[in-house]
């Protein structure tokens, strides 16, 4: 039998199929977000649907290796029908989120996510305590029968890879594992894909990574480690992240960068109980358990110590 949150979509897509679908995800969108994205839109596309994605800030020029990636939308069209949004947890996360239609003024607000923290805006809430929303896509493709091809297996793939962080993290579980290896057999390719990801440094990039090694800070008392990227045009806080959180003997890692004058991102990660999550909420941020995100306004120096402190109280 049908999940029946997945068959509550099936009907209303069913009883829609002249309506005009608009794909939407989370600010500063990752693999995973394109990815699913892309793989709902070729789907709708492929069964009839009139479905465009539509991301504001979408820049990250190595999103190119996806397939037809130029069809995702800057601008909101007039006017459409039902909104999905991908691996978002709230409608505040998605950039320009004022411009989107209400659930009120829609047949329907589909939220599809895999957050935790996620509140449940839509008017129908697929979630799933799971590795990636590329992962809960390919469940729902295929409980709806809907077979993938090798483009949309190719973004399945790099959605759930990415977000598993090459399938290291404590979200993998066999059935990840064995949708990645369906994901290949249908054409996704794994060593292209990582190449992609992962095999995109500059020599900006390195020298950042230097620089922001060279300014670690831990604690292997409270084990906990931190750095600080002061240069807004450094946009290499993942990279910072996965190697500094290759660390011993650290359980909690931070990384506090200057996203543009007067606003703050803070990055975070934990290998123990301690949820980062719960942590990020306090200042407004949210996400996962073992990852999570806060943005603040003003300075890193400032954010800095106000987060370190309350860091410490909390793990006490
Ligand atoms: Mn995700």
């Amino acid at each position: 039998m049908m999940n029946p949150l997945f068959q509550e979509l099936k009907s209303l897509l069913d009883s829609f199929k002249q309506s005009r679908i608009v794909i939407a995800t989370h600010e500063d969108p990752d693999l995973d977000a394109i990815g699913s994205s892309l793989a709902f839109h070729f789907q709708l596309q492929k069964h009839g649907f009139n479905s465009m994605v539509w991301s504001a800030d979408i820049s990250n020029k190595f999103f190119h290796f996806l397939p037809k990636y130029s069809c995702i939308k800057k601008y909101l069209p007039h006017d459409y029908d039902i909104l999905i949004t991908l691996d978002a947890s709230s409608l505040e996360r998605i950039k320009k989120y004022e411009e989107l239609k209400t659930k009120d003024d829609l047949i329907a607000l589909i939220n599809i996510d895999h957050h935790q923290d996620n509140t449940q805006f839509g008017s129908l809430n697929i979630y799933q305590h799971i590795s990636s929303v590329g992962e809960l896509s390919f469940l729902i493709f295929d409980a709806f029968g809907w077979e993938l091809d090798s483009d949309i297996a190719t973004c399945l793939y790099a959605a759930i890879s990415f977000d598993t962080g090459r399938f290291q993290h404590n979200t993998v579980t066999a059935q990840s594992l064995d949708i990645a290896s369906k994901l290949v057999s249908i054409g996704a390719n794994p060593c292209h894909i990582a190449s992609h990801i992962y095999d995109t440094y500059t020599l900006d990039t390195l020298s950042v990574i230097n620089s922001s090694l060279n300014h670690l800070v831990t604690d292997f008392q409270y084990r906990f480690a931190y750095t600080i990227l002061e240069d807004p045009s450094s946009r290499c806080g993942p990279e910072v992240m996965d190697l500094i959180r290759k660390l011993a003997g650290i359980d909690i890692f931070l990384v506090i960068r200057q996203y543009d004058s007067h606003m703050v991102k803070i990055s975070l990660r934990s290998k123990t109980d301690f949820n980062v999550a719960q942590f990020a909420a306090q200042f407004g941020g949210g996400g996962h358990n073992k990852a999570a995100g806060i943005t603040m306004e003003g300075h890193v120096q400032d954010v800095e110590s106000i987060i370190i402190k309350s860091l410490k109280d909390k793990i006490k």
